[in-house]
């Protein structure tokens, strides 16, 4: 895990602002507190080279760039490479930070796909059901939504069972995301089962999450 001295951090609003530079330091595209939080916790406990840009309401980048110009899409998270290509999809990005830095991926047998079918079922069906509160839906639509939420959330509390993080005693890009989407949940109005919500207690604690949330002013 990447060590942290969160005095040096707090007095050095530049790196806490704009991340680790370096020569080949990657463009994260990100809003506070959103979905992009799991890459920015990867991209510091890898320890690879980041930068920060926010967006604004009408798709400007920090950096005064046209968002929609650089991703169509024209959702964060998105992920500029040092050579200009940008890449979209949180579970694709968090994916590519575990390959470039060989962290947060069991690199062989069945925890490698664990841990990527973690990510693909917390996309779909986590992350896809919170829009109904996100975008403030009809209440029909809520109620439905939150009944898809709750056995989602019993899946994921069996797939941890007594464990340390959702499919290893080690963090992987997994709990990246599992961190940000337990973050979100009280949107949604539903509690979750007591191993992730303690998971979600011990992750405020290492030093990556810390920078992250302190960088994206959220502590
Ligand atoms: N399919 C995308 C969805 C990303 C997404 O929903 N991003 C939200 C923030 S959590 C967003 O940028 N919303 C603003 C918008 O769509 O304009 C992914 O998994 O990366």
């Amino acid at each position: 895990m990447a060590v942290v001295n969160i005095v040096d951090l707090v007095s050095d609003p530049e790196r806490w602002r704009w991340g680790h530079r370096t020569e080949t330091t990657m463009n994260l595209f990100y809003y506070p507190a959103a979905c992009s939080l799991a890459d920015h916790i990867a991209l510091i406990e890898t320890g690879l080279p980041y930068k920060l840009l926010g967006i604004t309401h009408e798709k400007k980048t920090e950096d005064g760039r046209d968002f929609l110009s650089l991703n169509p899409k024209g959702y964060i998270p998105a992920l500029e490479l040092d050579d200009g290509t940008i890449l979209t999809e949180n579970q694709v990005i968090l994916a590519y930070i575990a390959e470039q830095s060989g962290k947060l991926l069991p690199k062989d047998g069945i925890l490698k796909w664990r841990t990527l079918e973690a990510l693909a079922f917390m996309s779909s069906e986590i992350h896809g059901n919170y829009n109904p509160f996100f975008k403030d839906f009809p209440e029909p639509e809520k109620v439905r939504a939150r009944e898809k939420l709750k056995k989602a959330f019993a899946l994921l509390a069996d797939q941890m069972g007594d464990k340390a993080f959702l499919v290893n005693n080690e963090m992987t890009i997994a709990d990246c995301y599992l961190f940000w989407v337990l973050m979100a949940t009280p949107r949604s109005g539903l509690a979750v089962p007591k191993n992730l919500q303690d998971c979600f207690e011990r992750m405020k604690a290492i030093p990556s999450v810390i920078q992250a949330l302190t960088e994206e002013g959220l502590i």
